[in-house]
């Protein structure tokens, strides 16, 4: 069979410019430090991006469809090297074999070539997490596909040795810091658009310890979600699919504004009965900056805003996508499980900052914590590139650090020509008080089309980074990573 020629990206910007596909597997030994980097730092950034292996097979899709391409910066030294691999999903590979794309739209199945029908659909491009030594990326529609942490090699798709009986697995797994347990959860479950849920928490070995069935009140994106010492909370916000919009080839999701919003609270020792839903007049929410919760009193911060925050999954009764009322800012949901009332006990908003994703010293999830950073957006100092826009349609040009403690907000300015991926904290190896360590992000210099890591003093991003690496390299806008110290990962062979 010969190879069908390449076919051009398609003509939009989420595919041109900064946003085109790059499609580079690469190796770097020793990035250039402008700066320093301390050499106590032993370990490895990972991060993931869409990285389409192949123009779009209906002409074009949305940003969140591309394969996922994963990057991980070894930290050892004071020295800093990168490594970049595709994830070689199911999908990947028969698309490889094929020389094109084989699959339809994001999450509709409906114009698959008859040839991969049933395949696993996923692109692990959302999230990638260690645990049990390996590397698990991740997609919300499909199981976890585990990776050799070092070599960034696919092992396949995993259903935990069986243990799993859950279609999907959320890219937003929490990690329980006293017993290192990873608690998730799938949505459509038992299928594409079906409103149960499965809740899990794994034990640091792979063994799910516990699990909760339980129905939504409506289907959902369930992008995220938070958890405490004693609950695990779902926030159910209209970003509503149908296989209507399947058949009517709309994309998957549409933002409802007449529907209510809830906040799910599931006792972490309990079971579905024990589930409360409280609810809330309609917003938009996405990812959870952390939970906890002082006895019944539960406390949940999210970046919120009035309306949907993606362009791409347009409102269902035809409302224009507001730009205005999708800025998103911090605020605090507090419920009171003793309430006899299933409405909210308050929410208050904790800065000023308008932006997503947002970070902490994850050795404080789950617990009542001081110190959250996140992506803003300063709006009176717009980019001055008609290039850069971001997959969301967010050009974050600042790092804020907030101090819940005493309201006060630092903020790293990345200036005009260029914007931020999200951060992640790596904590000052022997330190144990929150905040202490720092912060890595990806910065997206789009002037020069060229992406540099920066690395920051966490309770100082103010003063801008300690040491910037510069790649010579593009690396598309990526979604999450995170910091894992050498000592979460296996022997490495090659060292
Ligand atoms: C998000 C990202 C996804 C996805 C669903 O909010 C939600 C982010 C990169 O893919 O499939
Ligand atoms: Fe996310």
């Amino acid at each position: 069979m010969t190879r069908q020629i390449m076919q051009p990206f398609p003509d939009h910007p989420s595919f041109q410019g900064f946003n085109k596909p790059s499609r580079v597997e690469a190796d770097i030994r020793d990035l250039e430090v402008i700066g320093e980097v301390p050499s106590d730092l032993d370990g490895v950034f990972f991060r993931v991006a869409p990285d389409a292996q192949f123009p779009p097979k209906l002409g074009t899709d949305i940003p969140f469809n591309g394969d996922g391409m994963v990057s991980a910066f070894r930290f050892r030294n004071g020295r800093v090297d990168f490594k970049q691999r595709y994830v070689r999903t199911d999908k990947f590979r028969l698309e490889r074999d094929a020389g094109k794309a084989l699959f339809g739209a994001y999450r509709n199945p409906l114009d698959d070539d008859e040839s991969v029908k049933g395949e696993y659909r996923g692109t692990a491009n959302t999230n990638v997490v260690v645990q049990n030594k390996k590397l698990w990326a991740l997609k919300e529609d499909s199981p976890p596909v585990l990776m050799d942490p070092w070599t960034l090699e696919t092992e396949g798709y995993s259903d935990l040795d069986g243990q799993m009986t859950s279609q999907t697995f959320t890219a937003h797994p929490k990690f329980d810091p006293n017993t290192g347990d990873m608690c998730a959860f799938g949505y459509a479950a038992k299928g594409l658009i079906t409103k149960d849920m499965a809740y899990y928490e794994i034990s640091p070995d792979n063994k799910i310890k516990h699990e909760v069935w339980f129905e939504l009140p409506y289907y959902c994106m369930m992008h995220d979600f938070g958890l405490t010492e004693d609950y695990a909370c779902f926030h159910v916000v209209p970003i509503v699919g149908s296989w209507e919009r399947l058949e009517e080839r709309k994309p998957h999701f549409g933002f409802d504004t007449t529907k209510e919003v809830y906040l799910g609270i599931l006792p972490r020792r309990g079971d579905a009965k024990d589930i409360r839903w409280f609810k809330a007049p309609n917003c938009f929410a996405s990812h959870v900056m952390n939970a906890f919760n002082d006895g019944e009193m539960v406390y949940f911060d999210v970046p919120m805003a009035r309306n949907n925050g993606f362009p791409f999954f347009p409102d269902v009764h035809g409302a224009p996508f507001n730009r205005a009322e999708a800025a998103a800012v911090m605020t605090r949901w507090a419920v009171n499980m003793n309430d006899k009332s299933d409405n909210f006990h308050s929410m208050t908003r904790l800065s000023d900052f308008v932006g997503e994703f947002p970070r902490i010293d994850d050795r404080y999830a789950a617990m009542p914590y001081r110190h959250g950073f996140m992506l803003a957006q300063d709006l009176d100092r717009p980019l001055e590139l008609p290039n850069g826009r971001s997959m969301s349609g967010l050009m974050p040009n600042l790092l804020g650090h907030m101090d819940h403690a005493t309201g006060k907000t630092k903020q790293y300015f990345t200036g005009t020509t260029s914007t931020l991926q999200e951060p992640a904290f790596i904590p000052r190896p022997g330190s144990v008080s929150e905040g202490d360590g720092y912060l890595v992000a990806v910065e997206n210099v789009l002037a020069e089309h060229r992406s540099d890591l920066v690395l920051f003093d966490a309770m100082r991003i103010d003063e801008g980074p300690i040491a910037r690496m510069p790649l010579e390299l593009r690396l598309r806008g990526g979604l999450h990573g995170n910091w894992v110290p050498a000592s979460m990962l296996p022997e490495n062979p090659a060292a």
